[in-house]
């Protein structure tokens, strides 16, 4: 048999799939066993009748003994189901069992099911409703998001999972694509630096070799002094380190930065004009391309609509996150986007290295943008002038040998997937967060 992939069998297909996870194994009397076959996300029933191998049922007891998620080679005919298949993400049609191999057997029992990971909130409420779930001791089986994260390596083979990283991809593909087609140069700075390069509140220290030194928490002094070596715009995909104390929704330790530098020619809205291109090429994309991933999660988890406006905030002050909710409802009922820029931000509330603005000092050139009420991009036009920078001596150095006007922005990739597919919780979109608590898995 030829080898096929379990996503694009059809009615006319035949042959073996490799690798399959036993997703669910059921049996009927002693002759009959059902098995739902999942690979790379797609799943399909494979019915072992009692035929195979010498016809005696044997091969058939065996497949009913398969404990779940066990990897199982299969060989059989494409045939449609007597009954069409029910559930959205399984195929169409059936495989009949002719050979089987088990090539990895997995622990009988595990200590949490695909299918309980997969299974939405309302999914459990309305089980629990009509009493149709399967229980564990009595109770619906719902699986919390510590556990999940406890036993990642099961919980990431959900479909919303296999979608919400194969968004992830998209989403960092279309940034280097895009950046590569305006003529920015992909670029990697130190992770490993001698100082703070945001705020020194949130930094991890530790010991290089004798010297006080920290993890990066953000590219921001290298990429402006690349800036300064004569590459005109740059950008960087890496690892960025913050030493978050508390649990937020939308804060990480460690996350994936998607950096951006470039020379000014006159205004820090160059960068905006930036942005706005990359992120609507890039929502566009998502929404042209992913469908079936975006189906996936929506599935699992379905976005909740945002509360009502009505809030006073003072002009000085940075926005916090009940500000931000409120000026996503006002935005979205007036101008019916939930993507949107926020530019001049107080002098006071930006980091060091911010451009105040020529015009009225207490403003500066800088920006966030927002998506469904809550920040996924800081950005801004930066002090290129020694003299008004504090003393970090490498970093204000470089502006001394001659520095063009620059300006840039920073974006978390988790943040991005989160917001764009509604997810509420940034640990949905790490692969192995990081937050204040967990180093595992
Ligand atoms: P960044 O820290 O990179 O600027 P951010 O989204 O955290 O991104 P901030 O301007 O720092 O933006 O914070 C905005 C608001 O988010 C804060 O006023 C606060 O309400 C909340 N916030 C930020 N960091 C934390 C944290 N570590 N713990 C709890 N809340 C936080
Ligand atoms: P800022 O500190 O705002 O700006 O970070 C830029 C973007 O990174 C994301 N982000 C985070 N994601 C997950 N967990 C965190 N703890 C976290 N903190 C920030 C957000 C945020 O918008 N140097 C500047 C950028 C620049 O001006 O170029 C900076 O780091 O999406």
């Amino acid at each position: 048999y030829p080898w096929v992939d379990v996503a694009s069998l059809g009615p006319e297909s035949s042959g073996r799939a490799c690798a399959c996870a036993a997703q669910a194994v059921r049996s009927v009397g002693r002759r009959v066993a059902f098995l739902v076959m999942r690979q790379d996300g797609a799943t399909v029933q494979c019915v072992d009748a009692g035929g195979g191998a010498g016809g005696d049922g044997g091969m058939a007891r065996f497949a009913a003994g398969l404990s779940r998620e066990s990897v199982v080679d299969v060989a059989g005919a494409v045939s449609l189901p007597r009954e069409p298949v029910r559930g959205t993400t399984q195929q169409a049609v059936e495989i009949r069992v002719e050979k089987l191999h088990c090539v990895s057997r997995a622990v009988p029992a595990l200590p949490i099911g695909v299918d309980d990971a997969a299974r939405s909130e309302e999914d459990v409420a309305r089980a629990k409703a009509v009493s149709s779930c399967r229980r564990a001791g009595g109770q619906v089986v719902h699986v919390g998001h510590d556990k999940r994260l406890d036993y990642r390596v099961i919980d990431l083979r959900t479909a919303a999972n296999q979608a919400i990283f194969r968004v992830q991809c998209e989403v960092e593909n279309i940034f280097r694509q895009m950046l590569l087609s305006e003529g920015f140069v992909g670029i990697h700075t130190p992770k490993l630096i001698g100082g703070s390069s945001e705020g020194a509140a949130a930094v991890f220290r530790l010991d290089y070799n004798g010297q006080p030194s920290c993890l990066a928490q953000s590219p921001q002094l290298h990429k402006q002094m690349v800036l300064c070596d004569g590459f005109g715009r740059v950008f960087e995909v890496g690892p960025v380190f913050r030493a978050e104390h508390s649990n937020t929704h939308r804060h990480l330790c460690e996350f994936v930065g998607l950096d951006v530098e470039m020379a000014l020619r006159d205004h820090y809205i160059e960068v905006c004009h930036v942005v706005d291109r990359l992120f609507v090429a890039m929502f566009d994309h998502l929404n042209d391309k992913c469908g079936k991933e975006l189906e996936a999660i929506r599935r699992q988890y379905p976005f909740q609509p945002l509360k009502k406006p009505g809030y006073t905030w003072t002009p000085w002050a940075d926005l916090n996150t009940e500000a931000e909710k409120k000026l996503g409802d006002l935005v979205r009922d007036r101008y019916g986007t939930e993507f949107y820029m926020l530019c001049r931000y107080p002098s006071a509330v930006r980091p060091f290295y911010t451009m105040p603005c020529p015009e009225d000092p207490r403003y500066s050139c800088s920006f966030d943008v927002f998506v469904r009420a809550e920040e996924i991009i800081s950005g801004a036009q930066r002090v290129h002038v020694p003299e008004l920078l504090a003393s970090i001596a490498t970093y204000v150095n470089a502006f001394r040998y001659g520095a063009p006007p620059h300006g840039g922005f920073g974006v978390g990739l988790e943040r991005v997937v989160m917001l764009f597919c509604g997810l509420g919780n940034i640990r949905k979109t790490s692969l192995f967060p990081r937050v204040p608590r967990r180093l595992a898995p």
